[in-house]
Formats: C-alpha cells, sequence, structure tokens
C-alpha cells in the first residue's frame, strides 16, 4: 500500500506540472482526489490493515493528500497568472493608434441661410417669430386684403384641408396674428421664417413645400425710404458690398405702393449674361408699404401708423448664392449634396 500511495504521488505531482491549463488541472484533482479518484480508492482499503500498519498508512495517506493538494493550488495560481498575462497581451490596446473619426451631423443649408438672414435682422432690432403651418383661411387671406372671390387669391394655388383651414401659403399670417396680438398697443417689428405650401408640379425651380422670411415694421412714420435702406443693408451683407440694389414697381395685395428688388449680377457686373438673363439685374425679393386695409383690420389706424413689409424666398437666395440648379435638392436629402454645405 506504501508502494501504491508513493506511485500515486509520484503520477499526481507529474501529471500537476505538466498540466497546461486550468480543465487539465481540474481533470487531475478529480482523478485523483475525487470520489471515484485512485488516493480515495487506496484509502477504501485502509479497513483491511492491521491495526499496527493503519495509522502508519493513514499518516502516508495524509501526506500524500496534503502534498497533492499543495501542488495544485500552486499550479492553479501559477496558470491564472499565465492565462491573466495572455489576456493582457491579446486584448492590449495600441493608444498611439490614430482615433475613428466620429460623424457629426450640422446644419441644412437652407437652415443656415435662414439662421444668417435672422441674425441680421435680429441686430437691426426685429423679434423673430413662427407660427402654425395648417393656417385658417381668415389670417393666409382674409386680413391681408384677400377677400373670397379677390383674383389675387388665384396667383397661390392653396392647399385646402377643409374649407376654412389650409396650409399657409405664405408666411403673411405670422405677421396678421402678431399684429392682431399687438394691436394698437406696441409697434411691430419682425421677421418669421418658415415653411410654406402652394399646390405646384414640381420642378427644377417649383416646390410644392418650399421656405419664406417676411418682414413687417409697424410704427409712427415708418416710409418707403426705411424699406429701401434696410433691403440695401440685407443685400449687402448677405450677397456682398459690391451689389448694387434697385425697385421696380410691383403688386402685392397686401403692399401698397408694392415693389421688387434687384441685385446686380455678380457674374457680369451689369453686362448681361445667362445668370441674369442678359438683364443685368437679378430679382431676389418682393415688399412695400402695408396697405391701409391690412393695417385697419389688424386694428392699427392708417393715419397714424404706416409700416413696410417685404418677402423673400430662402431657397432661391441659396440657389443663387451656391449656384444650385434645381430646387428639389433642398428636399430629397441626398447626403452627397448635402454634404458640401457641412457646417458643424
Ligand atoms: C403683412 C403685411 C404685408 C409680405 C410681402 C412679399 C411682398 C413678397 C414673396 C417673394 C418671393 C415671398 O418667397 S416669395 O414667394 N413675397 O414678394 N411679401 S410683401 O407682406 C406683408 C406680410 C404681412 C401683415
Amino acid at each position: 500500500m506504501k508502494e501504491q500511495l508513493k506511485t500515486i504521488q509520484k503520477d499526481a505531482l507529474e501529471e500537476i506540472s505538466n498540466a497546461e491549463d486550468m480543465k487539465e488541472l481540474q481533470a487531475i484533482k478529480v482523478a485523483f482526489l475525487g470520489k471515484k479518484g485512485s488516493l480515495t480508492q487506496v484509502l477504501r482499503g485502509m479497513g483491511k490493515l492491521s491495526k499496527e500498519e493503519r495509522p502508519v498508512i493513514g499518516e502516508l495517506a495524509n501526506q500524500v493528500r496534503e502534498g497533492i493538494t499543495a501542488a495544485l493550488e500552486e499550479k492553479t495560481t501559477s496558470l491564472e497568472k499565465l492565462e491573466m498575462e495572455q489576456q493582457l497581451q491579446n486584448e492590449a490596446i495600441d493608444i498611439t493608434l490614430p482615433g475613428r473619426p466620429v460623424k457629426v451631423g450640422g446644419p441644412h443649408l437652407l437652415t443656415q441661410i435662414i439662421e444668417e438672414i435672422e441674425d441680421l435682422f435680429i441686430g437691426m432690432g426685429y423679434e423673430v417669430r413662427e407660427g402654425p403651418e395648417v393656417e385658417t383661411d381668415y389670417f393666409n387671406f382674409e386680413a391681408l386684403n384677400l377677400p373670397k372671390g379677390h383674383p389675387a387669391r388665384d396667383m397661390q394655388d392653396t392647399f385646402y384641408i377643409t374649407n376654412e383651414l389650409l396650409m399657409r401659403t405664405h408666411t403673411s399670417p405670422v405677421q396678421a396674428r402678431t399684429m392682431q396680438e399687438y394691436q394698437g398697443i406696441k409697434p411691430v417689428k419682425m421677421i418669421c421664417p418658415g415653411k410654406v405650401y402652394r399646390r405646384d408640379t414640381d420642378d427644377a425651380t417649383h416646390s410644392h413645400q418650399f421656405t419664406q422670411i417676411e418682414g413687417l415694421y409697424v410704427d409712427k412714420n415708418v416710409r418707403m425710404s426705411d424699406l429701401k435702406g434696410t433691403l440695401n443693408t440685407f443685400a449687402k451683407k448677405t450677397f456682398g458690398e459690391d451689389r448694387e440694389i434697385r425697385l421696380r414697381p410691383s403688386y402685392f395685395p397686401f403692399t401698397e405702393p408694392s415693389v421688387e428688388m434687384d441685385i446686380s449680377c455678380k457674374v457680369c457686373r451689369g453686362e448681361g449674361c445667362s445668370v441674369c438673363k442678359e438683364t443685368g439685374w437679378i430679382e431676389i425679393l418682393g415688399g412695400g408699404m402695408v396697405h391701409p386695409n391690412v393695417l385697419s383690420m389688424a386694428g392699427y389706424d392708417p393715419d397714424v401708423y404706416t409700416g413696410f413689409a417685404f418677402g423673400m424666398g430662402p431657397d432661391r437666395i441659396a440657389m443663387l448664392k451656391y449656384g444650385v440648379e434645381d430646387i428639389r435638392h433642398f428636399y430629397t436629402n441626398d447626403i452627397r449634396f448635402l454634404k458640401q454645405f457641412h457646417q458643424a
């Protein structure tokens, strides 16, 4: 039995020392010390020993068990250390590698143009106001001197929702609402940017949904020359100090007199080219003095108050400024188009 125990010890220590991983080590533990392990089997045979032999063999068996257990523990520690070292090596991060760039979006070109124009007018004391895109017939038309049956209603094809509700065809109702809110109490100096809708067939220059910015200044002693000065500042700040403006007579139902404003063509500097259709001038916006009917409907006495108003299309401005040849680019969201105007 002594010999058996010594063999077990020798075999166990040898196998433990050769074990390459924790799984193998666990199997060795079971094979020697487990319920059916070789050491346990030997110990079971102790009953057959004489009284004298039993304590001697017993002590030896304990020594063997302790020796194997100690070797197992020592090997466990060294294997764990090895595994940790391997894991650290496998998962090592090269902190000298350049990072992967994070893709960041930016404002849409139209948003950039609108914000630029907002900043300019805020600097001139205007407030920025927004309003609903689903409007009443009253604020979209009636309050702007466009009663039912007025021929100028045909100028704008409208998406009607019900008889009285529609998708706004311009941002002017925001101004009509503001005047009503402020009526007679305080002057109005505001711009209103936003989306507008027209029943139109989409093509390179038409979109059933586009953007507008309109401005309104109502106070005592507001004159046409104030409008001209304001629009001149806008044109120079937006398109360049070297650009000239000119006003031409026009017609809008909500302004009288009405004008359209052109800026001098940058490409030909007035000589005439394809961009300005050989005229030397490019149409940019419309405006005029607020019609007395519009003032009085909103509760402002037209004998005391006067005002100017203007309207422009950021889509058209963006197209002119960046040479965008199709308005649909703004609404089809092709990333290759949008990316060219990326501004983080
Ligand atoms: C009130 C009174 C008057 C707003 C105005 C224009 C002239 C104009 C269009 C030009 C091209 C917009 O982008 S566009 O379609 N607008 O020409 N807009 S006067 O006049 C107002 C607005 C509100 C209460």
